[in-house]
């Protein structure tokens, strides 16, 4: 029998600091303790201590020079988690909060959901606490030709391939994808989210925002709900609210909330397409601010310090950064008639806001199936480049959503109980975890 608590504990003890990587492996294992139970093999090979420790973390010196011309040092990581399944695969964070810590929290997620793409990706993760807010495009262009100096020797076609995450869109891959191919003197599928024109696929900018639709979609159907008409409050306005935004009102939805750092934007009536445009132009001004909307559009309001949890909502999909969603914020978003939470972000919800969240039959589903449409969009991507060939955007949509719809099918053959209802968290970790496990009792004690 696994014993968690004493897992846990040596791991606490041999990776002190480390608060979110100890939570995502605790809340991993808690939902899957049973199925480790009833199937012994994993455990008696060990496969559970090799699971949860990364494969390697790198971390390096970034030195760079500011528009003044004054030596700046970052810190740069990379987090090889496990390659069981194809080589590492992940996005780069540059945000000023990351650690060591936050790579491997999100390394070790990023393993499980690029299992539940089916695909062939290990998972991976890096970035800097380089903040790129107030930055000139010189400055940020410096920046990620000091960190692919670094980084080109850790990554391959075959070894390591990159992509964006906060922080890190189409213009810093070009500037990392720019440097690499200088060094290298090749052109090749090393990084995704590439432009389209030099690699890229269509729809990754909005592969991750239309997944977590899709699978939003899916989930309320399986439930005997429909996604029309539903009120939906977002938290962020990057990447990943963006696609959300367009897509659930494509379907009929009503956007009725997004947010940033120092508050959120309420829509009495739903986002319409004019103003999902213009989240596009907010999110290129790098100042990290939603607060312009409120001047750009009549009945839109700015709430200073409010979170978007607050409004009336029958759908909340956070898609900001980790931790977002609290227990507090849980219960408000009860107490106003919530029914469904889904994850935008890489683990928005604290396990208190997610066990709040249960106890009141909240539908839920995980990050690492809801949001793997982004990845998984990556994955095509190396496909792309390795056929030498871009299919269309018609194409592209039509496999992404092809495997958000398996991904809810996994979750739904894993996950559902006596009853029939469908627990998600468990369904996504069992289905990534078998995959995972097996591929690494197949190849060995590696
Ligand atoms: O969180 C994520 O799934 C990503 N950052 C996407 C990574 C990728 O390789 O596209």
């Amino acid at each position: 029998m696994i014993d968690i608590d004493q897992l846990m504990f040596k791991l606490e003890k041999n990776n002190p600091g480390q608060p979110e990587y100890i939570q995502a492996v605790r809340e991993f294992l808690e939902s899957i303790e049973d199925f480790i139970n009833d199937n012994p093999q994993y455990e008696d090979s060990g496969i559970i201590d090799r699971i949860i420790e990364p494969d390697r973390s790198h971390i390096f010196k970034i030195a760079w020079s500011d528009d003044e011309g004054k030596v700046q040092v970052n810190k740069g990581f990379r987090v090889q988690f496990n390659n069981a399944l194809g080589p590492y695969k992940g996005g780069l964070r540059f945000h000023p909060n990351v650690n060591l810590g936050v790579f491997k929290f999100l390394g070790f997620e990023q393993v499980f959901k690029n299992a539940l793409t089916s695909l062939p990706m290990g998972g991976a993760k890096g970035g800097s606490d380089f903040d790129p807010k107030g930055k000139s495009n010189d400055e940020v262009m410096r920046f990620c030709q000091a960190y692919m100096l670094e980084l080109w020797k850790l990554i391959g076609t075959e070894l390591d391939v990159p992509a964006g995450e906060m922080g890190v869109g189409t213009r810093e891959i070009g500037y990392l994808f720019g440097m690499y191919k200088k060094i290298s003197g090749q052109h090749s599928g090393v990084l995704t989210g590439k432009g389209i024109d030099w690699g890229g696929s269509q729809m990754r900018n909005h592969a991750t925002g239309y997944g977590l639709i899709y699978f939003t979609a899916e989930m309320l159907k399986a439930n005997n709900m429909e996604l029309k008409d539903k009120r939906i409050a977002l938290s962020g306005f990057g990447n990943v609210a963006w696609g959300a935004a367009q897509k659930a009102t494509e379907m009929g939805a009503k956007v009725v909330s997004i947010s940033g750092p120092d508050g959120h934007v309420y829509f009495e009536n739903g986002m319409d397409m004019e103003m999902i445009d213009y989240m596009l132009e907010l999110r290129s001004t790098n100042e990290d601010i939603v607060r312009p909307m409120s001047y750009e559009f009549p009945n839109v309001q700015f709430r200073q310090n409010k979170k978007s949890w607050e409004v009336r909502c029958d759908i909340a999909i956070p898609c900001a950064i980790q931790d977002e969603l609290n227990e507090h914020d849980a219960a408000i978003l009860v107490a106003n008639g919530c029914k469904c939470v889904v994850e935008g972000a890489n683990m928005p919800c604290t396990p208190e806001a997610i066990d709040y969240l249960k106890e009141n039959a909240i539908l839920f589903a995980p990050g690492k199936a809801a949001n793997a449409g982004g990845v998984a969009t990556s994955g095509l991507e190396m496909s792309q480049n390795a056929l030498r060939y871009q299919w269309s955007n018609e194409e592209v949509d039509k496999q992404l959503f092809t495997i958000m719809k398996r991904i809810h099918d996994l979750c739904r053959e894993h996950g559902t109980d006596e009853d029939g209802k469908i627990d998600y968290v468990k369904g996504a970790n069992i289905a990534s975890f078998k995959k995972v496990a097996n591929a690494m009792l197949d190849q060995g004690m590696i």
